[in-house]
């Protein structure tokens, strides 16, 4: 017995020992999780209403990084950036500096994703567009973000479309289909055999009527047409209420199909809030299916852990690092379910004790093992409080102030 037994740690590890499970082979896996945080989590948001700008928060992609950074020095799990091409990489000599950048600062670029929703082109969709100039021009921003993803050593192309349409009528749903896959086929034919295209879907907005990808079928048919390099992105925000979203990942998982997620929390609409803040055992359920699939692979590829979130009344900083302590500390319950008693209370149909073995984990106060996790990982006990304690957030309200434009979607 190791003389740590009687503390915290050291009953909770006699806990787990006791529902069969593993401590250090637990460790093992918190210890090479890997979140990826978007680079407009750190910029100005708002609401349609409108934008209010922060102290401090980042404009330029150097500043965004630097603050990305703050995230994974504190937490240890956190060392890739989503980056949005026309927020992020206003020129060709950004998308030079940036992999040096990243590097120095301890971090790497994740998912690359352009944006065919912005621009005056795009007012009747990118994709789905009767125009075929405005087809082009989106088909033509992707290619441009492959090339863009290379140089960042990039292995992941995030697609997001606005398209739809507002009135029924408005336009015929097979064609646009049809256009879809036409343009989506051209820019998988140009990713290099190393990169993977996530297709996410969202069953409203700013369609009013109808979104062209609405939901995991869709992307899942879409993806399936394309090849092996494509899956689905399921990005928690984007279904109707009442969905359950662990079945939809257990169904991607079983078909080798589940590309990533974009994990935020939404009570009413798209309200990129924090993932687990509103719902945090139906994210708990989530990753349940997800330590299955790791513990008995059924041979999906490695799932991309992205946030995309926006933080409007929350510091972003510590809002990123509270998000990224809640995404590890629901892995650490999903892995603390006594998985033998589980099956055994299954398979004699006793479904009270089968639940009760969920309970118990999500129950299960894991602060005492992810603080034994950050200790033999060389990060700090407590990441938000050593957060505030380096004065970061305070410097940089300080040194940056408030500024308007701040990238994302409130610019
Ligand atoms: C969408 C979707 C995309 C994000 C855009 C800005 O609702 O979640 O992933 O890039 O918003
Ligand atoms: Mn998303
Ligand atoms: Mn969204």
């Amino acid at each position: 017995m190791p003389d740590h037994h009687n503390t915290a740690y050291g009953l909770l590890a006699g806990e787990l020992a006791s529902r069969g499970l593993d401590v250090e082979r637990i460790k093992g896996s918190l210890k090479r999780q890997t979140i990826e945080t978007p680079s407009w989590g750190y910029a100005d948001s708002g609401t349609r209403f409108g934008v209010f700008a922060q102290p401090g928060a980042a404009v330029s992609i150097d500043e965004k990084l630097a603050d990305a950074a703050q995230v994974h020095r504190f937490t240890g799990v956190a060392p890739k950036v989503a980056v949005h091409v026309l927020w992020d990489l206003p020129d060709a000599a950004a998308v030079e500096s940036v992999p040096a950048l990243a590097a120095s600062l301890g971090i790497r670029i994740g998912s690359i994703n352009p944006n065919v929703f912005q621009g005056r082109d795009y007012w009747m969709g990118s994709f789905a567009n009767q125009d075929a100039s405005a087809r082009r021009k989106a088909v033509r921003h992707c290619l441009d973000c492959i090339e863009i993803g290379k140089q960042l050593n990039s292995t992941v192309l995030s697609l997001w479309f606005a398209d739809g349409t507002d009135y029924p009528g408005q336009d015929e749903i097979r064609a646009r289909k049809r256009r879809f896959e036409e343009c989506l086929s051209e820019v998988y034919a140009a990713m290099p055999p190393e990169m993977t295209m996530l297709v996410e879907y969202k069953p409203f907005e700013p369609g009013l009527y109808h979104t062209d990808i609405a939901d995991w079928g869709m992307s899942y048919v879409l993806s399936r047409k394309l090849g092996p390099q494509a899956r689905v992105l399921v990005d928690l925000g984007h279904h109707l209420p009442g969905t359950n979203i662990e079945h939809i990942v257990a169904f991607l998982l079983d078909e080798q199909m589940l590309g990533g997620f974009h994990f935020n929390n939404r009570k009413y609409a798209d309200d990129d809030v924090m993932v687990g803040s509103i719902n945090p055992y139906e994210f708990f359920l989530i990753y349940n299916e997800l330590v299955k699939e790791e513990l008995q692979p059924r041979g999906n590829p490695p799932v991309e852990y992205m946030v995309d979130q926006g933080f409007n009344t929350k510091k972003k900083i510590p809002g990123m690092i509270q998000t990224v302590l809640m995404i590890q500390a629901t892995y650490a319950r999903a892995l603390c379910v006594d998985r033998r008693r589980l099956a055994e209370a299954m398979g004699n149909g006793d479904v009270v004790g089968a639940e009760q073995c969920l309970i118990r984990a999500f129950n299960t106060d894991v602060e005492p093992l992810l603080r034994q996790v950050r200790r033999e990982m060389g990060v700090p006990d407590d990441p938000l409080a050593a957060f505030y304690d380096s004065c970061y957030q305070t410097g940089i309200e300080r040194e940056r102030g408030i500024r308007s434009g701040a990238g994302g979607l409130g610019q």
